[in-house]
């Protein structure tokens, strides 16, 4: 089933290989082959000033070009490793293939360099990152040797690289990824051993031409796997139930709803059942919100085939309480709760934050628009939501579609929005940051956008 790792190696020593895009994915990718002596080109369209930190941390030899990427850096070239963020038809992107030459993104690179040791791979428009995380700490819990990486932050190149620079004689027992759509465009020969694919909503609608490219993307997931692998599938999820039709993976189906015949893992009296068999309530459940229960089973599922045991996934449910910027608790004013979902860059995963409460939400709307149509949310708003704060490039629009369901503000920044949110909320309620739009209009990642928002809840509290 696994192939032995050389091959990865072998192929790309003394090539030539063009990098396009300098963030996380492309750095990590150069550094990768340079230790393994292949013939290493960068290129990327932000200007030499901006990207300073990024060339510090590539190594020697590396041909650099910032500001543009100009056709001559395609002449000569072996291969091209694609950043996720390039769109695939951007022009350098089109010349390489128009020559032939083989595009692939860096998850196929870190692939073809593991591709003898098993590989978790975890996709969907929203739970992806708890999901994974989730199967890190069960399968460290039981004891094995793993590595962990992907569109969660940490380039699974650079977490290889790291492995193989200790000169670990360890054997890695698995390594889990976090996998986007942007980074199965470009797949080859990536097979995953036992795959989860946890839902799929509208997303990316600024770079796919419509859901069913978005959708062929994500399905680009099981494209290489055998009777020899798994694949868990979300059996509420009207698409990602067909992939089941696709493949010759055994499937494994996880649903909310209680039992019928087919069905791996259930919800029952507010149980979690796998096989039949209790694993946890769910009010024993350290995660909250109902699209936890989802990926609880989901990695649940993944984890016991992997070889965990009910224990060490007991001890991690019981204590795990969720990740940073995904419906993260931030604070308690006079009877008002603060929550930063800023990671809710998509319309299904405000749906699925703002379905965590009864009422009395003030939901904190807008950001860079990724094509997101929040028509889609008036049902949940007419339940739940009692006023809209909407900011960001798209404020607009956000009123334009929302202000003959709710009452909706504008707010100028984060210190606007939320100071707008608080009053709003008053006497008891809850103020959500959930944007369903990318963060780039104002902040420099999700991760910003949330740390921002939660400094002005602080600062609400020391006033
Ligand atoms: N660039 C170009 N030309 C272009 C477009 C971009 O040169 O046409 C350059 C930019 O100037 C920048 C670099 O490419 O210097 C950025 O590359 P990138 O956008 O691919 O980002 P990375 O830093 O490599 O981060 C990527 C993922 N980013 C995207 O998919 C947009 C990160 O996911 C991931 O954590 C990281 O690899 C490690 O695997 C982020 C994300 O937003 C969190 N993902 C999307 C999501 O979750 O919805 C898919």
């Amino acid at each position: 089933m696994i192939r032995d790792n050389t091959e990865g190696i072998r192929d790309v020593k003394n090539k030539k290989v063009l990098i396009v895009g300098m963030g996380l994915s492309g750095v990590a990718a150069a550094r990768l082959l340079s230790d393994f002596n292949a013939d290493v080109r960068i290129t990327d369209s932000r200007d030499e000033l901006d990207l300073a930190e990024n060339i510090m941390q590539l190594p020697d030899g590396v041909t650099i070009e910032t500001g543009r990427h100009s056709s001559v850096m395609v002449d000569g070239i072996d291969m091209v490793i694609v950043s996720p963020g390039v769109s695939s038809d951007n022009p350098i992107i089109t010349k390489a293939r128009g020559h032939d030459i083989p595009v692939i993104s860096e998850i196929e690179l870190a692939y073809r360099f593991t591709a003898n040791i098993p590989w978790i791979a975890i996709t969907g428009t929203n739970g992806k990152s708890t999901t994974t995380t989730l199967i890190d700490l069960m399968l460290r819990r039981a004891g094995y040797n793993i590595i962990t990486g992907g569109n969660l932050g940490m380039p699974l190149c650079s977490a290889i690289k790291d492995h193989y620079s200790s000169n670990s004689k360890e054997r890695l027992d698995y390594i889990v990824s976090e996998i986007s759509s942007f980074q199965l465009e470009t797949i080859k020969t990536f097979r995953p051993h036992i795959s989860i694919v946890l839902n799929i909503t509208p997303d990316h609608l600024d770079r796919y031409r419509d859901m069913g490219e978005y959708i062929r993307a994500k399905k680009n997931i099981i494209r290489n796997m055998t009777e020899d692998d798994s694949l868990i599938l979300n059996f509420q999820d009207p698409v990602v139930r067909t992939f089941e039709e696709e493949t010759t993976a055994r499937t494994y189906f996880f649903s909310i709803r209680p039992s019928h015949d087919g069905i791996s893992a259930f919800l029952r009296n507010g149980s979690i059942y796998i096989n039949g068999k209790e694993i946890i309530s769910v009010n024993d459940m350290a995660l909250k919100g109902v699209h936890n229960i989802e990926n609880v089973m989901a990695a649940t599922l993944a984890s016991m085939l992997a070889g965990a045991g009910l224990e060490s996934m007991r001890d991690v449910l019981i204590s795990f309480s969720g990740l940073e910027h995904r419906l993260e608790y931030v604070d308690r004013i006079e009877s008002v709760e603060f929550y930063n979902d800023s990671k809710g860059t998509n319309i299904g995963a405000v749906i699925k934050s703002v379905e965590s409460f009864d009422h009395s939400v003030v939901l904190i709307l807008g950001g860079k628009d990724k094509g997101s149509d929040f028509k889609d949310l008036i049902p949940y708003i007419k339940e739940r939501v009692k006023a809209v704060v909407a900011m960001g490039e798209c404020k607009e629009k956000v009123v334009k579609q929302l202000k003959d369901e709710v009452q909706v503000v504008k707010a100028e920044d984060m210190r606007d929005a939320v100071n707008k949110a608080f009053e709003r909320a008053k006497p008891s309620g809850v103020v959500l940051l959930s944007p369903g739009c990318a963060s780039f209009d104002m902040f420099d990642s999700f991760e910003h956008r949330g740390q921002v928002f939660k400094e002005e809840v602080y600062r609400i509290r020391g006033r």
